[in-house]
């Protein structure tokens, strides 16, 4: 049947669909006896049945599993006849709704066919398997178009080409839900591109960065037992030979995640999954990682994860480390960062491999071998910073630290004195009234300090590895060619209680989505009535509103919030106080009781509760605490040190320039906002590839195909509309330049006249393309999907022809 399927000629099921029936048009079916219809069961989801007989308003369906059903004859969907079942491309069916959708995808996935194409954007359904669908066969068989099946090869193999054809960078954007896939989807892209080779190993180099970050960036959360806590964009450099030259990994970004920015989530990362896991003892799965109550919490006893270390593992970390005896280090439960999660494994990982895969991968990224021990260093040093402990030595609270072990190692680890390191956690230098004071600070304040400058460490080391990642990559290098980027950005994320970190995602996902939506829908559109076609608009959701809702000035989230986080006296109380106040009006926010807020974001609701958001917008760190870092011996807290203070002097007064006059800094919020913009600017210029990862399950098991699940995700990515749009437009389009150019040189006949115009019609006429597969604007030809394929197939042919007679006739001469 698939292949009966795919046999089928789209372009006459895609007309016949326009003449036929409406998108999602549930009254236009007039049920005939013995026809195969959709009806919604009680339960939500949708049965195929055969239509018994129809009465009026009244039908009787007999469902496949054998039931007979009373049903509206309005609710009933037609289906698709079978032999469209499974079709490659959502555009192909006759029947476009829910139903057909969820049905043709599921009869794909039901054989391991995770890919099926909608218009021009790839879906992929996470198998949560290993799935028999990749490798240097399938590569190949992607190289030379012998395979094409919808792939994320497919689409990596369309961006190279088209970066060569229109001399134009491309991108390759990923996105998707929270244990999507979108993480594994880019890793298969980039396991194509690299497979174009580039000489000196750059292309393997390449691959090897996966490992490292992700040992340092993800963690395990409730959604996805390997969740990235940071956003990436990888952009991988060609020469003019169309092979690798180099690559830059701009990390979207932990610099917010870092030393600021969404605390939480990264905290979430402290333990990157595997790295750390082996390295300290109990070989963890992300120290802080793990969201048990779908929460992250820094220091709220809710999420650290840890598992269990055998001695084999420790025994590797001597045979790994030059100074393994340096980091003291014990087992995981006698780490406070760990020990407050029972979570101790994750199945089907070998902690003590991946350990391994990220020593060989620092090599290859050319980490030097002392780094590598400057890098454990750093992480030992993090561990015991939360072991810390503190001794009140007044009755106002104030605090000293405790001279132990966990102290005394952290002093030794950074290369400061116990002396300093207890002065910058227990005091705080102040200037009040232009006059320098020493502030003791409380067990409260000192508690949040120690966190913080653990934080930062992990965070900085996080920014220092991608730094020497980028610089072994040559990503400072001047770059004359082209390049593709792909984007692997943490999904959106609703959980049960949501809170800043989710806030700032979610705000991401809406600019993404704004993207797509713009590429996908505003362009198209435009550029129809633009070049003066036939063209029926179609209506589609906007989130501008919505993004409005986050950026207007002054009276927007982020504004709002970066106001309340100046105000010393303000609390996360009187900022949703402030946000109901003032934003009550607009149709995307609403306020709601105590400290929360609901945000109507693209892809649903979203409850947001406001603890903790100004502490986590401000991400004061001391300039105490710079300091401290600045006057290591230890090589790495100088950098990272070095590092902040440019960073504090970038915006000596920023429009968003915080209370706490020693810590200058952007809010966390805007600074994120503003990378953001950056990063959406880089892609602005690039033609994007859309792929949409669909998770199947929560439960992360293969062979679970959950409708409605999937039907909202399918929603809240606007995949229908896609299909949509693209089945009624020309999605290919060439100015007449270009074509008459590029096809020219296949006419059989001279064309009297040489304008590109009548050159075009000519090759039009000669291929015998059908007046319903293209529409000729002022400046360009549009055609329907398929039909430029057509064209190359022929040229491409015609090319090689041409070059073997060269080639032969240069031969002959010799
Ligand atoms: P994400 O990147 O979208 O989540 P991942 O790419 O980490 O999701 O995928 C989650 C898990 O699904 C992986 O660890 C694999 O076990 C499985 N998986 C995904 N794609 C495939 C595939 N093509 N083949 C086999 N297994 C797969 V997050 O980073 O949480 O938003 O922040
Ligand atoms: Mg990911």
């Amino acid at each position: 049947l698939e292949e009966d399927a795919n046999g089928v000629d789209s372009a006459s099921s895609r007309i016949s669909f326009q003449n036929e029936s409406k998108w999602d048009d549930h009254s236009s079916y007039g049920a005939k006896k013995t026809q195969q219809a959709w009806c919604r069961l009680s339960n939500g989801n949708w049965a195929l049945g055969k239509v018994l007989s129809t009465s009026g308003s009244e039908s009787v369906l007999s469902t496949s599993e054998g039931k007979v059903l009373k049903v509206s004859t309005e609710s009933l969907l037609p289906a698709n006849p079978e032999i469209l079942n499974g079709v490659d491309d959502l555009m192909q069916l006759s029947y476009l709704h829910e139903p057909s959708v969820l049905y043709n995808l599921q009869y794909r996935y039901d054989q391991d066919i995770i890919y099926t194409k909608a218009g021009p954007v790839l879906v992929a359904i996470n198998p949560f398997k290993k799935v028999r669908l990749y490798g240097n066969d399938f590569i190949e068989g992607y190289k030379r178009q012998k395979m094409d099946k919808p792939h994320v090869y497919a689409i990596a193999d369309a961006a190279i080409r088209e970066m060569k054809r229109d001399e134009v960078n491309q991108s390759i954007i990923i996105s998707g839900e929270s244990g999507a896939g979108k993480t594994e989807t880019a890793k298969i892209a980039m396991q194509y591109l690299a497979s174009l080779g580039g000489g000196s190993g750059i292309e393997y180099e390449i691959l090897q960065t996966n490992p490292i970050l992700e040992a340092f960036g993800n963690a395990k959360t409730a959604r996805n037992n390997n969740s990235s806590r940071f956003g990436k964009l990888i952009e991988i450099h060609f020469g003019a030979t169309g092979r690798i030259s180099g690559a830059a990994i701009q990390t979207c970004k932990i610099k917010q995640f870092s030393s600021s920015v969404l605390n939480l989530l990264y905290c979430t990362s402290f333990g990157g999954n595997i790295l750390i896991s082996v390295l300290f003892p109990p070989h963890l799965n992300c120290m802080m990682g793990l969201c048990l109550n779908e929460q992250f919490y820094w220091r709220n006893q809710e999420l650290y994860n840890v598992q269990m270390v055998n001695d084999r593992t420790i025994f590797f970390i001597s045979f790994v480390l030059v100074h393994p005896e340096k980091l003291n280090l014990r087992k995981a439960e006698f780490y406070k960062y760990l020990n407050q999660s029972s979570c101790r494994s994750i199945a089907g990982v070998d902690d003590s491999e991946m350990f391994f895969a990220v020593m060989e991968a620092m090599n290859v990224v050319h980490i030097s071998k002392e780094d590598q021990d400057t890098v454990f260093a750093m992480l030992a040093a993090v561990l015991w910073l939360g072991n810390i402990s503190f001794k009140v030595i007044d009755n106002e609270n104030h605090i000293t630290v405790v001279s132990d072990e966990g102290a005394q190692t952290v002093a030794k680890l950074l290369g400061c004195t116990f002396d300093s390191l207890n002065m910058a956690l227990s005091t705080r230098k102040m200037t009040v009234r232009n006059e320098k004071i020493v502030q003791k600070l409380t067990l409260e304040q000192a508690m949040d300090t120690r966190d913080a400058l653990a934080k930062s460490i992990y965070a900085s080391l996080f920014e220092w590895i991608v730094e020497q990642i980028n610089m072994s990559l040559g990503a400072g290098k001047r770059r004359t060619g082209r390049s593709i980027s792909i984007l692997d950005i943490y999904g959106f994320e609703s959980f049960t209680r949501n809170s800043f970190e989710q806030f700032c995602i979610n705000y991401a996902n809406e600019r993404l989505q704004q993207h797509f939506n713009r590429h996908l829908f505003k362009l198209e559109q435009e550029e129809y009535i633009e070049d003066g076609i036939d063209w029926a608009k179609v209506d589609f959701e906007d989130n501008q509103d919505c993004l409005n809702l986050f950026e207007k000035k002054p009276l927007g989230l982020l504004s709002l919030l970066d106001e309340e986080s100046t105000f010393p006296n303000a609390t996360d109380l009187t900022f949703a106080t402030k946000l109901k106040q003032h934003l009550d009006s607009n149709p995307c926010f609403k306020g709601e009781r105590g400290k929360a807020f609901t945000v109507s974001h693209y892809a649903g609701e979203v409850m947001y509760n406001t603890t903790g958001f100004l502490e986590k917008n401000r991400d004061l760190l001391h300039v105490d605490l710079i300091q401290l870092l600045a006057s290591c011996t230890c090589n790495l807290p100088q950098i990272f040190a070095a590092k902040m203070l440019v960073q504090s002097d970038d915006y000596p007064s920023g429009p968003a320039r915080l209370s706490g006059a020693d810590s200058q800094k952007l809010s966390v919020a805007t600074k994120f906002k503003g990378q953001l913009f950056q990063l959406m600017q880089r892609l602005e210029s690039t033609t994007p590839h859309f792929i949409r990862c669909i998770k199947p399950n929560s439960l992360q098991q293969p062979g679970i195909y959950g409708q409605e699940l999937v039907l909202s995700q399918l929603k809240c990515c606007g995949v229908l509309e896609v299909v949509r749009i693209s089945r009624s437009g020309y999605p290919t389009r060439m100015t007449h330049q270009k074509f008459a150019r590029r096809y020219g040189f296949l006419l059989l006949e001279s064309v009297a006249s040489q304008d590109p115009l009548s050159v075009s019609v000519a090759i039009l006429q000669q291929f015998n393309i059908l007046p319903d597969m293209y529409q000729i604007g002022y400046t360009k030809l549009f055609f329907r999907t398929g039909q430029i394929g057509l064209l190359e197939d022929t040229r491409n042919r015609t090319l090689h022809g041409i070059l073997r007679v060269q080639s032969c006739f240069r031969g002959h001469k010799a």
